[in-house]
């Protein structure tokens, strides 16, 4: 059970994001990257497809990042991960937050050799939801390093302006173009000495804000960088129906009832909320 202590949340509150040793134990681990396997191959064992397929064995560009979202309707190993109920305790703490649901989850394989992910705020691509709030999990399946392009971080950019969206995500050429561009908005000489890598074992990770500045570089090692990704939101969040065509909306308001904006919870499930509340369906959906 993943508890957040006072000095965690007050650390969070400060640089916009905490790192952790451990948050999933060897054995889950280790189910985990069976999962990736099977998912990235196109097994999926519920029948349920995945809301975003970017990368699949025989097709995928090899030196691109494989991605994959929503893995948890697919897999129940991924759900089992993503839904853990101490999870969405974690991030409403963090958050100060009354309950945590999943917005997505995010299946990411960095082979050796494959190229960066751009920096971003990741709230810039989220206003098709109010309050627009996130906060992210990242659990690293991998020993994570600067030169096997592990995330980094720069420290207290979560209060710089808010950036809109610009550039590809994936394989960018300079994938601090537009860190540099905000270090300049907000008067801040950035250096390597600036930037936070998340450096852990396998099993460990961090807790980010959804507005911190945030990437990750070419892996240059011999190993794999596997992370699974829980991206939540406000148990209390509901579509923004001015803003459902915009960033992500694109996707996902496809689950947008047609008479309210109420997040459905067969979607959007919430994990804890503060007066004991989980989404019922998930123990059934666990236990097929
Ligand atoms: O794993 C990465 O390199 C990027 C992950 C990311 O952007 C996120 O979790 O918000």
């Amino acid at each position: 059970m993943l508890e957040i202590s006072d000095g965690q949340a007050e650390c969070f509150a400060t640089q916009g994001y905490i790192t952790l040793e451990r948050l999933v134990d060897r054995e889950s681990v280790a189910g985990l990257r069976v999962c990736f396997d099977k998912l990235f191959s196109g097994e999926f064992d519920t029948g349920v497809s995945p809301d975003e397929v970017n990368w699949q064995i025989g097709s995928g560009d090899e030196s691109l990042t494989r991605q994959i979202c929503n893995g948890w309707k697919a897999d129940r190993g991924i759900a089992e991960t993503v839904l853990r109920e101490d999870f969405g305790r974690a991030v409403a703490k963090l958050g100060g937050w009354p309950g945590a649901r999943i917005m997505i989850d995010n299946v990411l394989w960095k082979p050796p050799g494959a190229r960066p992910l751009l920096y971003h705020q990741d709230s810039a691509y989220l206003d098709w939801y109010r309050p627009s709030d996130l906060l992210s999990l990242w659990i690293a399946l991998d020993e994570t390093s600067a030169s096997g392009g592990t995330l980094e971080f720069m420290p207290g950019s979560h209060r710089w302006r808010q950036s809109p969206p610009e550039g590809d995500f994936h394989g960018p050429d300079d994938y601090r173009q537009f860190l540099r561009q905000a270090a300049e908005v907000e008067g801040v000489a950035l250096s390597e000495e600036n930037i936070d890598y998340v450096e852990v074992p396998a099993g460990g990770g961090s807790f980010h804000h959804g507005w911190v500045w945030h990437g990750s570089g070419y892996n240059r090692s011999d190993m794999p960088r596997r992370a699974l990704v829980l991206h939540a939101m406000r148990s209390d969040a509901e579509f923004n129906s001015a803003r459902l065509n915009s960033g992500t909306g694109r996707v996902y308001s496809r689950y947008k009832r047609l008479g309210d904006n109420v997040l459905d919870e067969n979607y959007f499930p919430i994990l804890w909320r503060e007066d004991g509340y989980r989404t019922p369906g998930i123990e059934t959906y666990l236990t097929g």
